[in-house]
């Protein structure tokens, strides 16, 4: 219990939660899918003026050895608490949406702030500590400090060592266990439920994304998610830019392409040098950019190399076989000399496929098909997607992947394990824009759709410190890989 908060407040504090039903006794099933003794929602407690009063002082006097200019609750039930914090001691707060609106202003952080301000996270109840990170990464994103997090309830489940991972230091008013005992020492809880309550602790002291939810709730709808190592996908796959890819993956911890979708071939070169350590792919749209000149391909294979990343065209050929021979090898671009990866449609047939390999393969390429898209209303569903895996096993010698939105949910499966998915349309919030777009978080197209590769433009570009933020995009595509192997 925090030296500050005196006891005799902290019981009566957990005898009140307890009396609402913020914290109930019994058998409740978390998003893991694992069965947990003892439920908390603290939800409740904007129903109780004086209890969330109590709550923020006693927050707030837990943090009072540390600096910081603005307070920011995790949405949504810590929003409340944050913002009484932030009236009572006169400390500016800023707000993240949840969901970022594709009109207006579309911000993430709402509020005024400086550059290099601090920023105190204000949570209810910690477990795994993932929420608090989906909160702190669009702070940092938008120039913002954060070390410290604040939290009523440490559920002791991992939150503590996650957040220290990534350089945040957890300040808790309460530990689950204490909460408890004080429970059972009025007599609001048996010796047994206490045990059981113990025991549940001890034998999930490290999980991943444990809120609870009511035993109704939607678990997982994605039962196929594939854990194959990116290592193990190397030994598997056949063709040398798939290998070289999923090696630089291992070795720079990296699953993050950046997707250079920048003005001129000057501003690409001058990202690609920047963003160059943090990313195992640059994807190119090289067709926008109007300074192209013809060593543009070696210029940017140069920075590829310094910085050990592989580099992707975005061409989505889509025409017959004897065309696209001609489009990658050919005219103003030269692809075929200076990108490792390229992608195409299906819609021809196999006859695609054929024609870019022919070109591609004597020189170590790779090509990714489009068995599914980020864009809405798209047509690149269901058997058309299951065509895209068909035709990428009859030609695995050259097929590395997929460009893909979802391949844990594809009836027929993701296809050969050595397959490579990239997975576009990928920001720190859910959202989407105006023409279309759709966005998922790194952690949900990692850990729970079974993609390989998060693939990400304006969420990097347009960020004010695109460094930062590709850092902040690495960790959390990272993060997610290492929890869906764990
Ligand atoms: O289905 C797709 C396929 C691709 S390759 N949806 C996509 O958005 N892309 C590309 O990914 C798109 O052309 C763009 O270059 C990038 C997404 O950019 P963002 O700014 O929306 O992250």
């Amino acid at each position: 219990m925090s030296s500050e908060a005196s006891s005799s407040s902290m019981e009566s504090l957990v005898l009140k939660l307890h009396e609402i039903e913020a914290v109930k006794f019994g058998n409740f099933k978390l998003k893991s899918g694992i069965f947990s003794p003892i439920y908390i929602d603290l939800r409740l407690i904007v129903s109780y003026p004086s209890l969330l009063q109590q709550i923020s002082q006693l927050l707030i006097t837990s943090v009072s050895s540390t600096s910081f200019d603005l307070v920011c609750g995790v949405p949504y039930t810590a929003l409340p608490i944050a913002t009484v914090v932030s009236i009572s001691n006169n400390i500016p707060m800023v707000m993240r949406r949840k969901e970022i609106k594709d009109y207006g202003t579309s911000k993430a952080i709402e509020g005024a702030f400086k550059p290099n301000q601090t920023c105190l996270i204000v949570e209810d109840l910690v477990t795994s500590g993932a929420s608090v990170l989906e909160t702190v990464a669009p702070i940092k994103a938008v120039g913002l400090k954060v070390t410290d997090a604040v939290v009523l309830i440490d559920r002791e489940q991992g939150g503590r060592e996650n957040l220290e991972e990534n350089g945040i230091r957890l300040h808790s008013m309460i530990k689950l266990t204490e909460m408890v005992q004080i429970l059972k020492k009025f007599g609001k809880v048996s010796e047994e439920t206490e045990m059981e309550i113990r025991n549940f602790i001890k034998e999930n002291h490290r999980v991943n994304v444990p809120q609870a939810v009511p035993s109704s709730g939607v678990v997982s709808e994605n039962k196929k998610v594939v854990t194959v190592s990116y290592s193990e996908k190397a030994k598997l796959a056949k063709n040398p830019a798939a290998k070289k890819l999923l090696s630089v993956m291992e070795e720079k911890q990296s699953n993050l392409c950046l997707s250079a979708d920048v003005s001129t071939a000057a501003e690409l070169l001058a990202i690609a040098e920047k963003v160059g350590p943090e990313i195992c792919l640059l994807k190119t749209h090289v067709d926008i950019l109007p300074d192209f000149t013809p060593d543009f391909g070696s210029q940017l294979r140069s920075i590829a190399e310094r910085h050990n990343f592989l580099i992707f065209e975005d061409r989505k050929f889509a025409d017959i076989g004897n065309t696209v021979t001609m489009q990658y090898e050919g005219g103003i671009f030269h692809i075929l000399d200076w990108a490792d990866i390229v992608n195409a449609h299906i819609i021809p047939g196999p006859g695609i496929v054929d024609g870019l390999k022919l070109k591609g393969l004597p020189r170590g390429r790779g090509l990714l098909l489009l068995a599914e898209m980020s864009s809405a209303g798209n047509f690149a569903t269901g058997d058309y997607t299951a065509s895209a895996v068909k035709i990428a096993e009859d030609h695995s010698d050259f097929v590395i992947g997929f460009i893909s939105v979802n391949p844990a949910s594809w009836k027929g499966g993701p296809g050969n394990p050595a397959f490579i998915h990239a997975t576009p349309g990928v920001q720190l919030v859910k959202g989407g824009d105006a023409l279309g777009q759709q966005y998922n978080t790194p952690e949900s197209v990692i850990k729970d759709r079974g993609s390989d590769i998060i693939i990400v433009g304006r969420g990097i570009i347009k960020a004010s410190d695109p460094v930062e933020t590709a850092r902040e995009y690495r960790l959390q595509g990272w993060n997610a890989y290492k929890a869906r192997c764990a």
